[in-house]
């Protein structure tokens, strides 16, 4: 007799199930991109250019030749003699592959060299001549529009000077009658640094082509295998079949495997010249300084107030330092990506948002560290533009931003830039997070310790981000529409394999994919493999980043497992002797109505699909689903930290720091906990120790681990986390929303908010991040606010 499974027990959905991926990665097994050693294989390493912008004279590159060892010298004018000097972008511009005319970046790839082992390879490098004529550098907006400033795109037609794009979005005379008729009007001015990823591992490819096959193989440090199987196809003009991505074990992406890069494409020419497997392995200086480069924008904005504290509108005001080249990954209909989902979860009638986007001679920017195309920007300067609204006002942090949340009976809410957010309780989630803080006690401690000349400081931040992108009507990338699919496979002893076109990076998909089929199908978690990053074999879909894989893979592996159970229903019935109508499922079982006790597994299901179905049933039990959002899913957070900041020095250290996400269901406890745990290490890195900035030369400065410092557990501090706060998204098929970068978007801003507060009575608004001793330091002692932006002194 079969009974109905216990769905916590089986691994199902809500169980903190151990991470599967995990058993290898912490035994040293994982297969990484390096770990992968194929015979005959070449390896390749890339000059990069010293200099942020100069003509190229001449590249002599005779005594590389020479070495012994060194199989071939790329460079761009070998590549153009392919038409692969230039590829395009995600944001149709165009990217230098190696440098032709100019360099336009300090670390532009110039030109490669591909030898026997890494170092003959590097040391070819170092004998390779290059002629720079220098050039002035841009290092900044203000310095790309200003009269005179040279042209750095002097490679596009079109393009008689260093602006992208100005686009905008909103109801801009609305928002005009709106500021007229305010009591009050705040204004914030601030810059967002450029921040780097840095994951663990660093970009790389094995490129292996086989002529006798024509088929070309890469295996690849990409978030994304499929969109880069499409890349390659388009930019090497090979033929998609015969193109195979294989996206292994990935040591941390964060965003930063997300676009293409130059070290790809040369080592997969390189391959096809040679006939030879080629490795490209990126090494840390080489990441730092050239990959994933993310933020760098400049945001202004007012607020128009009414007295009692409601907000009347917004008006926002961004310039993005997109580097050399526009290359952001992003949809293809928002030029500043999805900076419009700013002041989201206020209830603001009218808002306008202007964006001009500049290039300067710097590595391209606009990967979305841990960021849903710009949300993290967005939301950083939503938190600090309402920190500042309220202590305009003199109203109480809290009570500002309760007033003018989107209430819960206000969804589905249309925000004033076009958004629809699907679900939430804000209200609700503040309150969690102050009684955690014990906000009034603290307020009253802060009094107090002022008094006593102690400088504390509560930072407030909340975000709600847009994640899962698409649907396809509003969401492509490069015409491509967004959608996503799973693939799931029941073996007939009822163990199963499932496939999706998302690639993890360390979120844990191996664990959680197999719970979402262990919740609809009832079979163990522990019966169900899961496979991603292999487009031979994997189903198509656009890749992890945007924290979309739970809300557009993890629905399709929803869809699938639910196409499996209705064929399984069929079986059942055919074992049970009974009509369709007269089947019922519990989990792990159909049983007949009317007689609960006669009952079939799945598993025994999954055995008649192969070996007892109906006359005219195709056997087999195994199905894809491709599945398109209907919308996006919101999920809502508030972060709250308080903090003492030493005003003889400008440290600051973090008491404590509360945070409660509200993700809609969460398939993985744990892993969901481990995923802001992350974020807000993250958070707190960039707000208080992430420096690396430009000269006026365009040097970049700080790209190194001394002065751009990865947080370990000794600074970092503790976090409590609050879950009780659950809010279903109402259009996703379990319920889930994304989580995987709520707390790297919505963090900063509580830390620097927190400082601030700690300032309170100097005048100063704003410190720039990252909020270094001496900035505040000297925000305190000069009582000014600290702008970080770009050239600082080569000295700094
Ligand atoms: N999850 C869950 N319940 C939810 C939501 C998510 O159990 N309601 C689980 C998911 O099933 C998944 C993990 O949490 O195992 C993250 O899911 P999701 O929010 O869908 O995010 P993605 O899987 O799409 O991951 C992308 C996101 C991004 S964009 C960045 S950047 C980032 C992040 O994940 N990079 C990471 N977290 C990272 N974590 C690690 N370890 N390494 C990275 O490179
Ligand atoms: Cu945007 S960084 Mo993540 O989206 O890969």
């Amino acid at each position: 007799m079969s009974q109905a499974v216990d769905e916590i027990k089986i691994g199902g959905i809500g169980a903190s199930r151990k991470r599967v991926e995990d058993n290898r990665f912490i035994r040293g097994k994982g297969n990484y991109t390096d770990d992968i050693v194929l015979p005959g294989m070449l390896h390749m390493e890339i000059l990069r250019s010293p200099l942020a912008h100069a003509r190229i004279k001449s590249i002599d590159a005779s005594k590389a030749w020479d070495i012994p060892g060194v199989h071939l010298v790329l460079t761009g004018e070998m590549m153009a003699t392919r038409n692969l000097a230039w590829m395009p972008t995600l944001s149709y511009d165009t990217q230098a592959v190696l440098a032709t005319d100019k360099v336009r970046f300090q670390g532009q790839e110039v030109a490669c060299v591909i030898a026997d082992d890494p170092y003959i390879a590097k040391d070819a490098c170092e004998a390779i001549v290059v002629d720079y004529e220098p050039l002035p550098a841009i290092v900044n907006p203000w310095q790309a529009v200003a009269d005179g400033a040279p042209v750095i795109r002097d490679d596009k037609e079109n393009q008689p000077d260093n602006i992208i794009y100005n686009w905008e979005v909103g109801d801009r005379d609305g928002t005009e009658r709106a500021f007229a008729s305010a009591d009050l009007v705040s204004k914030l001015e601030l810059h967002y640094p450029r921040s780097h990823p840095s994951p663990i591992e660093c970009c790389g490819s094995i490129a292996d082509f086989n002529r006798a096959t024509s088929k070309l193989t890469v295996y690849m440090t990409t978030q994304a295998p499929h969109i880069i199987r499409a890349a390659v196809a388009m930019v090497a003009e090979l033929p998609e079949h015969m193109i195979r991505i294989i996206s292994p074990d990935i040591g941390g992406g964060f965003g930063n495997k997300v676009p293409v890069y130059p070290g790809y494409v040369c080592s997969i020419l390189a391959s096809i010249l040679l006939e030879r497997p080629v490795k490209w392995i990126e090494d840390k200086s080489g990441n730092l300084i050239s990959t994933g480069f993310a933020r760098d924008v400049y945001l202004t904005g007012e607020m128009a107030l009414r007295k009692d504290g409601k907000i009347l509108a917004v008006r926002m005001h961004t310039d993005a330092d997109h580097g050399a080249f526009f290359s952001d990954a992003q949809p293809s209909k928002f030029k500043i990506g999805l900076m419009h989902s700013a002041f989201a979860a206020y209830d603001i009638p009218v808002a306008h948002l202007t964006a001009r986007g500049t290039y300067s001679n710097k590595a391209p920017g606009g990967v979305a560290y841990r960021c849903s195309f710009r949300v993290t920007e967005a939301m950083f300067f939503q938190e600090r533009m309402v920190q500042a609204a309220a202590t305009d006002l003199g109203m109480d942090q809290a009570a500002f931003r309760r007033m003018n949340f989107v209430r819960d009976d206000q969804f589905p809410h249309r925000t004033p830039f076009g958004f629809l957010l699907d679900s939430g309780q804000y209200g609700k989630c503040l309150d969690v997070g102050l009684k955690a803080i014990d906000y009034d006690n603290f307020r009253q401690q802060q009094e107090e310790a002022r008094s006593r000349g102690r400088l504390l400081g509560l930072g407030i931040s909340t975000m709600t981000e847009p994640l899962g992108a698409g649907n396809s009507r509003e969401y492509d990338i490069l015409g491509i529409k967004m959608f996503d699919s799973a693939d799931l496979k029941v073996h007939m002893t009822g163990k199963a394999i499932v496939r999706t076109g998302a690639r993890g990076q360390g979120q844990g998909h191996e664990t959680t994919w197999a719970q979402i089929v262990s919740h609809e199908l009832g079979i163990p978690a522990d019966d169900i493999v899961v496979e991603e990053g292999d487009t031979d074999t994997a189903p198509f879909g656009m890749g992890t980043y945007a924290s979309r894989s739970t809300p557009v893979a993890g629905a399709a592996v929803a869809m699938v497992a639910r196409k499996i159970r209705a064929k399984a229903r069929k079986l059942a019935a055919h074992l049970l002797e009974v009509s369709e109508e007269d089947v019922e499922w519990e989990l792990g079982r159909f049983y007949v109505r009317s007689a609960p006790d006669h009952g079939v597994t799945i598993q025994e299901c999954a055995i008649a699909a192969y070996s007892n179905m109906p006359d005219g049933m195709e056997p087999g039990l195994q199905n894809t689903a491709f599945y398109d959002p209907p919308n996006l899913t919101w999920p809502f957070a508030v972060y709250i930290v308080t903090v003492e900041v030493d005003p003889e020095t400008g440290v600051w250290d973090v008491l404590k720091m509360v945070a409660v996400d509200d993700c809609g269901v969460r398939i993985n406890p744990m892993i969901v906990e481990g995923q802001i745990m992350g974020g807000l290490t993250e958070a707190y890195a960039m707000s208080n120790m992430q420096f690396m900035t430009f000269d006026a030369d365009g040097n970049c400065v700080g790209a190194n681990y001394m002065d751009y410092l990865l947080p370990t557990a000794w600074e970092t501090p503790g976090f409590e986390l609050h879950s009780e706060v659950v809010t279903p998204c109402p259009h996703h098929p379990i319920g889930a929303k994304g989580i995987g970068e709520c707390a790297a978007v919505g963090g900063p801003a509580a830390f620097v908010n927190a400082v601030i507060d700690a300032l309170t009575g100097t005048g100063v608004r704003n410190i720039d991040m990252p909020l270094l001793p001496d900035r505040v330091w000297e925000a305190i002692t000069y009582r000014r606010d600290i702008s970080g932006a770009p050239p600082v002194r080569a000295d700094d």
